[in-house]
């Protein structure tokens, strides 16, 4: 599941975007659609060409109501940068672009909209010349600059179709098994209590979970969970996703509080970060400067302390301490934005490098930066572990070449990875840091064993009368190397997850069974069968009556047998008929085609077809006109 945001200028078209892709207008508040201006966020969902469905963050963009849109741009998978053709980039272009490039927002594309509100294509291009300009440099550097026109809907397949093949470039959010939702919402429905809502982080939630919401630590249960106004019992990483939870009030729920297993996370109001200034703020920051802290949806007042300078000037970076005056849940790696709280104005932002810091760090002290610098590289295991994270599937010489560690510290890495599981060995073998053996992380592992048992039984659902999936096919959807396809497979096998028909791929337990109505044409085929026995219908006819499907479970299922490509024989047809053969030979030393044929009153056609299944199966040999017995 992912989550898509958007971003841009007030008045230029975002709502009405959602609306044309999704059907549903996002601005749900009157004094919104008086105002014709959103005010909070506003959400909807659509599926992609690829049939998967991803969710949507619509966001204001009116400077007043900057602080709503940062509480719903922190957990998305790519952000929509809209921009009005008629205006082209105005100043919450540039800011939300900025805070778009301190997030980090892994993808994105730049939808040049209201398209008809154009002089000429002439200006439109120099409009996308001006966005090339101001994306420099950015995340945004080479994301694709769309036109459309929310109001002809000219370019919106196209744009739905790229954001599909955008999506399916990124990896999808990992179950790292410890969920967390940043609130964006809380609002009470009747008979039902409470509901909040919020992209899902870092695991998934079940109905009936014990949870936690923290900082305010009050505990309750999920009773209810959606996504995308879909009712579901367990809501995954990246997913728009709306909990009931029970014993618990609304009014004590606020906007930027999380919900967590409970002890899974710690609030904190001391936090380690790696600070960037932006290039055009209006002046520098000092130490000890108050200043508003954004992450996830929730948003803290408090000091900010310069570690390594006195100053931060514009475009700088450094190593900073947050005091906050309220707790916060975030961790290490979690990305944040700073703001002025008057005059109020977008700073900067970076990464939190260590969300519980020991104490207040001595200021201008080497040894404090140093050990921050090196907390940010993380241990050799985080960064084994963030390697092999990348590679996804990889052998562990590939992956300790991609950490770059030396060979001494990757081996005591690789060691406390493997005992604590978050690196999973695909096959058996020695764990040598140069050998070849795959290993997959645990996040990941997750991942492709869910992917793998659901597609598989996703295929026993669309074909019952399926044996199971073929190999091949399910290679191929899976997008693996054989070498890595086989080892999941043989591991999911020795796991008891799967079983192995040779060719086919099944869950165990999976059997073929037949509906009323299969069954009563197969029961029809059937009494052809026994008033023919050995003059049966052919293949051909058999599939006009019952269909392709059908007659193919009959052969697996082992009731026909083939021996030829258009003659076919109940089982135990066949078996007595070659025990009558065979029985025929002992006695006379050979049989002869004419005499099988008259044997069974049958024609030279079944008669014929049945003696060459069986030299070819290995029970007789050919000799002229002569069929003998095989010598064993
Ligand atoms: N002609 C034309 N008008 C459009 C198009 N898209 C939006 N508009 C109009 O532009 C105005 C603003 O659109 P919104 O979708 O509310 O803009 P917004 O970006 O969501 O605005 P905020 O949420 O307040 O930042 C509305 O009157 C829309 O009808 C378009 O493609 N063509
Ligand atoms: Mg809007």
């Amino acid at each position: 599941m992912r989550v898509v945001g958007t971003a841009g200028h007030v008045d230029h078209g975002k709502s009405t975007l959602i609306a044309a892709l999704t059907g549903t207008h996002p601005d749900r508040l009157k004094e919104e659609q008086a105002r014709e201006m959103t005010i909070e966020l506003g959400f909807g969902w659509l599926t992609l060409p690829n049939g998967e469905e991803i969710g949507i963050v619509d966001v204001p963009g009116h400077r007043d109501f900057i602080e709503n849109m940062l509480s719903g741009i922190g957990g998305i998978d790519a952000a929509l940068l809209v921009i009005a053709a008629d205006e082209s980039i105005m100043p919450q272009t540039r800011e939300h672009l900025a805070i778009l490039d301190l997030l980090q927002i892994p993808a994105g594309i730049i939808v040049l909209t209201k398209t008809d509100l154009a002089p000429d294509p002439a200006w439109l291009d120099l409009v996308e010349t001006d966005i090339r300009a101001a994306v420099s440099g950015t995340v945004l550097d080479n994301a694709p600059i769309l036109r459309v026109s929310a109001k002809t809907r000219e370019g919106l397949d196209d744009l739905i179709s790229r954001l599909g093949t955008l999506l399916e470039s990124k990896p999808a959010r990992l179950d790292l098994n410890r969920p967390r939702l940043p609130i964006d919402r809380v609002f009470s429905m009747s008979g039902f209590g409470t509901i909040v809502t919020g992209t899902l982080l870092d695991g998934h939630l079940a109905l009936g979970d014990e949870v936690e919401i923290v900082p305010s630590g009050q505990r309750g249960r999920v009773r209810g969970l959606q996504t995308h106004k879909k009712k579901e019992s367990t809501a995954v990483p990246g997913s728009r996703t709306a909990v009931n939870v029970s014993g618990i009030d609304t009014e004590s729920v606020q906007r930027g509080e999380v919900v967590i297993h409970p002890g899974q996370y710690q609030p904190t109001r001391r936090l380690d970060a790696r600070l960037r200034l932006l290039k055009d703020v209006s002046s520098s920051l000092k130490h000890n400067s108050e200043v508003k802290f954004f992450v996830g949806a929730s948003e803290a007042v408090g000091m900010l302390r310069l570690l390594g300078t006195e100053e931060l000037h514009p475009g700088e970076e450094g190593w900073v301490q947050l005091e906050l005056r309220t707790p916060i849940v975030t961790v290490r790696g979690d990305r944040y934005i700073l703001r002025r709280p008057s005059p109020s104005e977008t700073l900067g932002g970076g990464v939190i490098v260590n969300h519980q810091p020991k104490g207040r760090h001595k200021r201008f002290d080497e040894k404090v930066l140093r050990s921050l610098e090196s907390v940010m590289q993380g241990t050799p295991a985080d960064v084994l572990f963030e390697a092999a994270l990348a590679l996804n599937i990889a052998s562990l010489r590939d992956v300790v070449t991609r950490s770059r560690l030396e060979a001494a510290d990757a081996e005591t890495a690789l060691k406390e990875l493997l005992e604590a599981g978050s690196l999973i060995p695909l096959e058996e073998g020695p764990p040598a840091i140069v050998g070849d053996l795959l290993v997959i992380t645990q996040p990941h592992w997750n991942a492709l064993q869910d992917k793998t048992l659901q597609m598989v039984e996703g295929y026993h659902k669309n074909y019952p009368l399926r044996r199971g999936i073929p190999r091949e096919e399910l290679k191929s959807r899976l997008k693996l190397s054989s070498h890595a396809f086989n080892a999941l497979i043989r591991k999911l096998i020795t796991d008891h997850l799967l079983t192995d028909h040779s060719a086919f791929i099944a869950q165990p337990g999976h059997e073929i069974s037949f509906d009323h109505s299969q069954q009563a044409r197969v029961q029809g085929l059937m009494r052809k069968f026994e008033q023919n026995p050995y003059s049966p219908p052919s293949v051909k006819e058999c599939e006009a009556e019952v269909g392709e499907e059908i007659l193919n479970a009959l052969i697996e299922l082992k009731e026909f047998i083939t021996v030829s490509s258009d003659v076919l024989f109940r089982r135990q047809d066949y078996d007595l008929m070659v025990a009558r053969i065979k029985q025929e030979i002992q006695q006379k030393d050979s049989i002869t085609l004419a005499e099988t044929r008259t044997r069974f009153n049958t024609s030279r056609k079944y008669a014929q077809a049945l003696l060459e299944h069986m030299d070819a199966t290995g029970i007789t040999t050919r000799d002229g006109d002569f069929r003998k017995l095989r010598r064993k």
